[in-house]
């Protein structure tokens, strides 16, 4: 039987397990990236782990998250990722070269390649035919030194692309589709392959657009085939010579099959506070606008930013609107900027903003009371934006710019006519100039890593105890993302200081929730955490499972969970747990004092451990989703732990 291109990719890269659905296989990682905000753990856990190279095809640090530097603490990170990457032959990428995923996807990604990002949006690079992945920093860091990345050998499902997109309807509202057909939740194991004659209809960073967002459904990674349109954008980066043919081949299966007219498809919007709260934007029409912000890895390409400046010339902003652009890259901000079009963005009234995360990680630009803020980023969770009480809708470029200049939700195409939609054509030829990436030192051993003080080292757990006795510290409700569990915003920047971040854990469900932990964790009671369905949605941050297990959370019981919080909660000793009954979430409450015993051989001997609340008196049986691999993780208390006692 022939193959569909995830499993030609996966199958060339196994180098552990058997290709079969639903079970755990090692990959051999050919290209890592890593952000400034996940990455000073990271690089870390690195050192932590004694490598002394990196023995990836290509490993790179971007700095593009905590550019703000208000106080020393982002920039000491940028200095300990810079001497770190110099010393273990790893590329830089300076503030203000752009998005990672963004400036990947131009200098670095390569068909039928994988990379592994500590970052949930690297499945942008699939639109350049990669199996690409986010994972926490330690997993990126294990792969950076050699060693495999563990995931479910996923089931596939097929996403049929037939006709064209009409004029004013753009890639986002393809992945729109995509989110309104298959939700948020219940997909995780699973990789969505696109298909069909409409792929030819998109380019490459079209098809970035639809395979970031694919993070949103909870898929492990989202891929396109790469052809003659691949290989054209490739061409233009000045790197022809990467590209390969993939596609699947004739007789291949797949494990669910989804069609979309691209033709039939109209603006649509992903309404407060989910990517998965899908509108059309007729239905949206007449709400006024307060801010619209273009940018963000989803939708911040040269094709984007043109597609914005086109719609504004000679026009102006509507006045009480606030309207902000971030090119994705320098490349994209140096060719707008030459070829004349940031000039009408400018004019058009809009307020430019550096080639970083900035709005869409809620570090600036935060919207005022009560706005409708119009973005063109991929998360909208509550509170994300800075502002608790803002509601924040996710739109096309398209849709954006029509709010920018009428101050209403309007239907780009009502008001552009079709005719006037400008036709961006992929340039022949980038400007290139990798000046702001910095190649690693020819001379290692003569570096000496910068570490400010506001770097601190990660910290260690100790082995499972045979029982777990302590409380529940929390109990949420469904769709808890680890933003909820770890903000990020104004709180970035303590990002590598431990025991300052968590002090923020669970700041907007409880605010008391940390302090509460502490103690318990000093008086020696274990902190538990109750959950509904799809915990840890969201962020690939480590952080989410790192500073909890700070605070004494050993742990989590979910009615469902999300891959890469599963796997960081695994990698820091935290045991992820679901209910067998999912009801019996209800057994339990704040505050209520729980045990269960014998955990260490519930886990070694496959027994379902019993959840007992103490105060009631109540059971609840609980599932244990754990390989042998994670087994010995949960036990020794983390990775870090099972590797050291494996040497
Ligand atoms: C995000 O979009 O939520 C982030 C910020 O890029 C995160 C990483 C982080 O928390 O640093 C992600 O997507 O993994
Ligand atoms: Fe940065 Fe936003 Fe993309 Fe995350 S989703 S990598 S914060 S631009």
């Amino acid at each position: 039987m022939g193959k569909n291109i995830v499993q030609k990719i996966l199958d060339a890269h196994i180098v552990e397990g058997k290709p079969v659905a639903g079970q755990e296989v090692g990959i051999r990682i050919d290209q890592t990236l890593t952000q400034d905000a996940t990455g000073t753990m990271a690089y870390l856990q690195f050192e932590a782990l004694g490598f002394d190279r990196v023995k990836t095809e290509l490993s790179v640090s971007y700095v593009d998250h905590n550019t703000i530097q208000e106080g020393f603490e982002n920039a000491d990170d940028h200095k300990y990722l810079e001497t770190v990457a110099a010393k273990y032959g790893i590329l830089y990428s300076k503030p203000g070269n752009g998005i990672c995923h963004q400036v990947h996807l131009e200098r670095f990604g390569v068909p039928g390649k994988t990379l592994l990002g500590s970052d949930s949006h690297t499945p942008n690079n699939g639109g350049i035919g990669m199996i690409a992945i986010g994972a926490g920093g330690l997993d990126v860091a294990v792969a950076m030194g050699g060693g495999a990345f563990y995931l479910t050998y996923p089931k596939v499902v097929k996403v049929e692309l037939t006709g064209k997109l009409r004029p004013w309807v753009a890639a986002k509202d393809v992945i729109l589709k995509v989110l309104e057909i298959l939700t948020t939740k219940g997909n995780v194991g699973t990789m969505i392959e696109y298909a069909g004659e409409g792929v030819s209809t998109l380019s490459v960073p079209e098809r970035a657009t639809i395979t970031n967002m694919g993070a949103e459904l909870g898929v492990t990674t989202s891929v396109f085939p790469s052809d003659g349109t691949t290989k054209k954008f490739l061409a233009a980066q000045g790197r022809e010579q990467s590209w390969i043919e993939l596609k699947a081949d004739p007789d291949a299966s797949y494990d669910k099959v989804i069609s979309i007219d691209l033709s039939t498809l109209e603006p649509l919007a992903a309404c407060p506070h989910s990517p998965g709260n899908i509108k059309t934007v007729k239905e949206l029409a007449g709400i006024a606008v307060d801010q619209v912000l273009v940018g963000s890895c989803t939708n911040s390409s040269y094709r984007d930013i043109m597609i914005v400046a086109s719609a504004l010339k000679g026009k102006k902003v509507a006045p009480g609107v606030a309207l902000g652009v971030a090119c994705g890259s320098r490349q994209v901000l140096e060719m707008v900027s030459r070829n004349g079009a940031l000039a009408d963005i400018v004019s058009a009234g809009a307020r430019i903003l550096e080639s970083a995360c900035g709005f869409c990680i809620g570090n600036s630009v935060a919207p005022k009371t009560d706005a409708v803020s119009l973005r063109t980023s991929n998360r909208n969770f509550f509170g994300r934006s800075g502002t608790p009480t803002a509601n924040v809708y996710l739109v096309s470029p398209e849709t954006a710019v029509a709010a920018a200049l009428t101050g209403t939700f309007t239907v780009p195409s009502e008001y552009f006519c079709a005719s006037t939609y400008p036709s961006i054509e992929i340039p022949s030829s980038f400007i290139i100039d990798d000046s702001m990436i910095q190649e690693p030192s020819k001379e290692p051993k003569s570096i000496s890593i910068v570490r400010g003080p506001n770097i601190g080292d990660p910290p260690s757990n100790t082995p499972l105890d045979n029982a777990i006795k302590g409380v529940v510290a929390i109990r949420v409700g469904d769709k808890i993302t680890t933003d909820h569990i770890m903000p990020a915003g104004s709180r970035l920047k303590y990002r590598s200081n431990i025991p300052k971040y968590a002090e923020f854990v669970f700041e907007r469900e409880d605010p008391g929730f940390a302090s509460r932990a502490l103690e318990n964790r000093k008086q020696g009671i274990h902190n538990v955490i109750i959950a509904g369905e799809s915990y840890g949605q969201g962020s690939s941050r480590e952080h989410a499972a790192i500073c909890p297990m700070y605070l004494g959370v050993k742990l989590v019981v979910a009615k469902s969970m999300e891959r890469i919080h599963k796997a960081n909660l695994v990698n820091f000793g935290i045991i992820p747990a679901f209910f067998e009954n999912p009801a019996d979430y209800d057994l339990f409450e704040l505050n209520d004092q729980i045990e269960v015993s014998d955990i260490r051989q519930c886990i070694t001997s496959g027994i379902s451990p019993v959840l007992v609340n103490r105060k009631n008196g109540k059971k609840a049986t609980l599932k244990l989703e754990l390989t042998p691999r994670e087994i010995e993780m949960v036990l020794a208390g983390s990775l870090i732990n099972a590797t050291k006692n494996a040497k």
